[in-house]
């Protein structure tokens, strides 16, 4: 069942004004098919590689595989349907197989996205929030898979050449819940919706800092907050590391977000999160240390 077996139990009810801190975060393990990623550019563009590295990623405890046929990156090109879809269709056939975790599609594409899910995915991660083509909407509503709603200013292209806001976490409130209201009105299943802050798109450095010291103020919206911010610039800027330097900020970032309300956290490196989260919630949730120390 499309969005249902293995996947729905992982997540909470959305309700407004929950406490998320007891919810056990997931980690989405990043699979790029794309020769231009900012993070792993061209290094899974061929389809056996990126099929084994979701592999990887499912045996460090993934709880789902984000495939990805398009960079994002500041600047980066536009790919048409055709490329992308040749680009992720092999990958998603082999990931969906298997005692793998769900998959995602990360795609802006409605011809991407219905093929995925045709494959077998039961998530869709639109970085433009049902923009770009909003009949992915109607989709999405007639397939009742999971969606993601992530925040940005303007497109990859022109994002980052000077980004304003009045106030950057109440604008992106805002914007989340036009697009959430649009999303219902399509006929997507409330309890579907996932929302992003959009860490990096369209983001100065100290936006993307308030954006996590003020996360908790998205969980008003009432639905569980993805979160992605995985070797992104802002660590670089702050630290002078290359992007694959930036481990140590990466997990920094994800545990003060996971801390103030993420609920599933969108990663390169899935094992080190892993192990960071368990020593995280077992600090923060006494209960569930102690258990895990009873002998048996
Ligand atoms: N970031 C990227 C891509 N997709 N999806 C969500 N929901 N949230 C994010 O923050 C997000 C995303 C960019 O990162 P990456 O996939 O590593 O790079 P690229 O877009 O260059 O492939």
């Amino acid at each position: 069942m499309l969005g249902g077996a293995g996947f729905h139990p992982y997540r909470a009810k959305a309700r407004p004004g929950r406490d998320t801190r007891r919810v056990q975060p997931k980690i989405m393990g990043i699979v790029n098919v794309t020769p231009d990623s900012f993070a792993d550019g061209g290094q899974f563009l061929d389809a056996e590689r990126a099929i084994a590295h979701g592999r990887e990623l499912s045996a460090e405890g993934a709880d789902v595989l984000d495939i990805g046929g398009e960079s994002t990156r500041p600047g980066a090109e536009a790919v048409t349907a055709e490329e992308e879809l040749a680009r992720v269709a092999p990958v998603v056939d082999a990931l969906v197989r298997g005692d793998g975790p769900p998959v995602s599609i990360d795609t802006s594409k409605l011809a991407v996205a219905e093929a995925a899910l045709n494959a077998g995915a039961v998530m869709v991660n639109d970085v433009t929030a049902l923009r770009a083509e909003p009949d992915l909407a109607g989709l999405c509503a007639q397939r009742g898979c999971e969606v993601v709603l992530m925040h940005m200013l303007g497109d990859p292209r022109t994002m980052q050449e000077n980004p304003v806001y009045d106030d950057v976490v109440d604008d992106v409130k805002a914007f989340l819940a036009e697009r959430i209201e649009f999303a219902v009105a399509q006929g997507i299943d409330e309890e579907r919706i996932w929302i992003d802050p959009g860490i990096g798109f369209g983001k100065t450095v100290e936006h993307n800092l308030e954006l996590h010291r003020r996360l908790g103020e998205l969980a008003a919206l009432g639905h569980p907050i993805v979160f992605g911010s995985s070797r992104k610039s802002f660590i670089g800027k702050l630290t002078g590391a290359e992007v694959h330097e930036r481990l140590g900020g990466s997990i920094a970032s994800n545990v003060i977000a996971y801390d103030n309300g993420a609920e599933m956290l969108r990663v390169h490196d899935v094992a080190p999160m892993r192990q960071a989260l368990t020593v995280v919630e077992a600090i923060l949730d006494p209960a569930r240390a102690q258990a895990a120390s009873q002998p048996g």
